[in-house]
């Protein structure tokens, strides 16, 4: 897998050269508060690992859900690649035709395979990631359970719902997320890197515990990358082919107002 134990209160992660990046970079960032500490490059039985701080740590019998954040999850440059080399992918037709055997065009399914914008397009639209601008990837409970079955979770109330389920109900670690969440918000308002970077395949990781601790860190930075000098984001704008635009903020906007929501309910 991608990920492999590290000494205590540490992990160690598959090394990418893109996470190793903005990593570094954000370590001098008002959003360090809201990212793992990083510990630089390490060798383990032949492979390279970033070594970070494993934000589980500190927690007593977690429960953990992954948002992906944004409303495009793929880089411009693989739409780029796809038309100039399309490389029908084999593997994500099977992910495509388990989810919804009707979704393939007639091509596709003589084909057999998608290309890579294709199936990660029709991720964002069978998901909230389009409407919402993000969505839930997985929830692994104190008690237990663990679901990373969300792939058509779209609808505004299907996903209130999960969320509701993830704290039980629970409004004060919902307003301690609420709190959290706006905090973020400033920090990334006000973060040179964030205004500078196209963040991409980004998530947030919830985490709470029995004993009322709550909090919310950004993680993977493998599809965060740098603009071109001098050119900023929004993070709000929709996207248009060139702009670059991620929906980040639009899709944090859009969370805090459902948490708040549901902390008031
Ligand atoms: C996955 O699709 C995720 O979108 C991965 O993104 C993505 O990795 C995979 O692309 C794609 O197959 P499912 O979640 O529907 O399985 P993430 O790593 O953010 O979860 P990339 O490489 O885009 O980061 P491939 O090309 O790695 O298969
Ligand atoms: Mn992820």
């Amino acid at each position: 897998g991608n990920f492999q134990a590290g000494e205590d209160g540490r992990i160690l992660k598959r090394f990418c050269q893109c996470e190793q990046r903005s990593l570094e970079q954000l370590m001098k960032d008002p959003l360090r508060p809201f990212v793992p500490a990083y510990y630089g490059v390490v060798q383990r039985d032949g492979q390279t690992f970033n070594q970070m701080e494993d934000l589980l740590a500190d927690f007593e019998g977690p429960s953990i859900m992954d948002c992906k954040m944004g409303s495009r999850t793929y880089l411009e440059e693989e739409l780029v690649k796809a038309r100039e080399r399309p490389r029908p992918r084999k593997d994500m037709y099977e992910k495509m035709v388990a989810v919804d055997p009707g979704a393939p065009t007639p091509e596709e399914h003589a084909q057999g395979a998608v290309t890579k914008p294709r199936y990660m397009q029709w991720r964002e639209t069978m998901s909230s990631t389009s409407t919402l601008g993000f969505r839930i990837e997985g929830i692994k409970k104190a008690d237990g359970t663990c679901n990373t079955n969300f792939k058509k979770t779209q609808a505004l109330e299907q996903v209130t719902q999960v969320l509701e389920d993830f704290v039980d109900g629970d409004c004060g670690i919902l307003r301690k997320y609420v709190a959290r969440l706006e905090e973020l918000r400033d920090a990334l308002e006000n973060s040179p890197f964030f205004k500078t970077h196209e963040v991409v395949g980004s998530s947030l990781l919830f985490v709470h515990d029995h004993t009322g601790l709550a909090k919310v860190w950004m993680i993977d930075f493998g599809k965060t990358v740098a603009l071109p000098d001098h050119q900023t984001l929004s993070h709000r704008l929709p996207w248009a082919e060139g702009n670059r635009e991620d929906g980040y903020l639009w899709g944090l906007d859009n969370m805090i107002r459902l948490l708040q929501g549901l902390a008031r309910s």
